[in-house]
């Protein structure tokens, strides 16, 4: 029968993920609704048939009408919730990041290592975007030559006042830390962080935009410019420049139109507001890949040990952010 899932957290991606499970991926159902804001809680649940809201979070992943959970609750409450969901033994879809910290993340390795088979799959949803994917087949083919810098551009539009530098490493920057693994297939070793001068409506003592320096063990380097409050639209490209050529995702698709300018004629294009407009395939795509991978009892696709990989990263990064320096990253050893 369909897979009967949880959502915990029902922000704007708990509510995007019930809603495409509910009505747009196959073999699914949402059963269990939960969000520490009651209201909320029910105005999603209301909108789903057939699901119900159960307010503490420990009860909804142990509750008999769940067979597997979608963890969309703030970053600070998934290390609790994902070792819940192992405890029970049920596949789990985490959202970014796995933990907020690469102590509690390798805590979850270790769990998920000692059981039969990997139950959780990561949220790093770039990895089903059709972009990255075709920029990954281009560097595999290797008519891109040796894979050498990688340039990523990550603005967002607006950010609340909360969502301070360390939180632009571990909830932004996190998904250039996969990408980065993703394409070039190996760990990050050390995290360098530039602040120039702030964009206006940077909070007092933060740093907005960044740039992110990010060095791998081959000794290539990625940048990453990230801005929280860039003011103008949801902007995510990556950039790989090899020894036989480079290759550029993420200009935004969609309507373009031409009219005058203050230099003549120009060419403007729309620019998805959010993440959710850019990425809605690629989101759709991972749910869809969970609940088949979750029906068939092998769950597959960015795992526990990118979750950890990336939130030892981050942790570096938030180092970096502090201190100023370059901040060396180790892992401990994979299971
Ligand atoms: C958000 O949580 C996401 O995961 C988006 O993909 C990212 O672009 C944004 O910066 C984060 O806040």
């Amino acid at each position: 029968g369909d897979l009967r899932l949880a959502v915990l957290g029902v922000g704007m991606m708990g509510a995007f993920h019930a809603d495409r499970l509910s009505r747009v991926v196959r073999g699914a159902r949402v059963t269990v609704i939960n969000d520490a804001r009651a209201e909320q809680a029910e105005k999603i649940a209301g909108q789903i048939p057939g699901a119900r809201v159960e307010p503490d979070p420990l009860a909804a992943i142990a509750a008999e009408d769940v067979d597997a959970v979608v963890i969309a609750s703030p970053g600070r409450f998934h290390a609790e919730q994902v070792a819940a969901c192992l405890d029970r033994g049920i596949p789990v879809l985490a959202e970014k990041p796995l933990t907020t910290d690469a102590e509690s993340a390798y805590r979850i390795v270790q769990q998920e290592a000692a059981l039969p088979s990997p139950l959780i799959q990561v949220g790093f949803m770039r990895r089903f975007d059709t972009e990255y994917v075709q920029l990954r087949e281009l560097i595999m083919s290797g008519d891109i030559g040796e894979p050498l810098l990688l340039h990523c551009v990550h603005r967002n539009p607006a950010a609340r006042p909360e969502f301070d530098s360390s939180m632009m490493i571990t909830d932004s920057v996190v998904h250039e830390v996969d990408v980065v693994r993703f394409l070039l297939g190996e760990e990050i070793t050390a995290v360098q962080v530039i602040k120039p001068a702030p964009t206006p409506g940077t909070p007092d003592g933060q740093s907005d935009p960044m740039l992110v320096l990010l060095t791998t063990e081959g000794g290539r380097v990625a940048t990453v410019e990230i801005f929280a409050r860039s003011g103008a639209g949801y902007q995510v490209r990556t950039e790989l420049v090899g020894s036989a050529g480079s290759a550029l995702i993420g200009l935004d698709r969609g309507m373009i139109t031409t009219g005058p300018g203050t230099a003549g004629v120009q060419r403007s294009e729309a620019i998805a507001p959010t993440f959710i407009e850019r990425f809605a395939t690629a989101y759709t795509t991972e749910l869809q890949r969970f609940v088949d991978a979750a029906r068939a009892g092998r769950i597959d696709g960015p795992g526990t040990w990118d979750g950890y990989a990336a939130a030892a990263v981050c942790e570096a990064g938030v180092a970096a952010v502090r201190t100023g320096e370059r901040v060396q990253v180790s892992l401990q050893a994979r299971p």
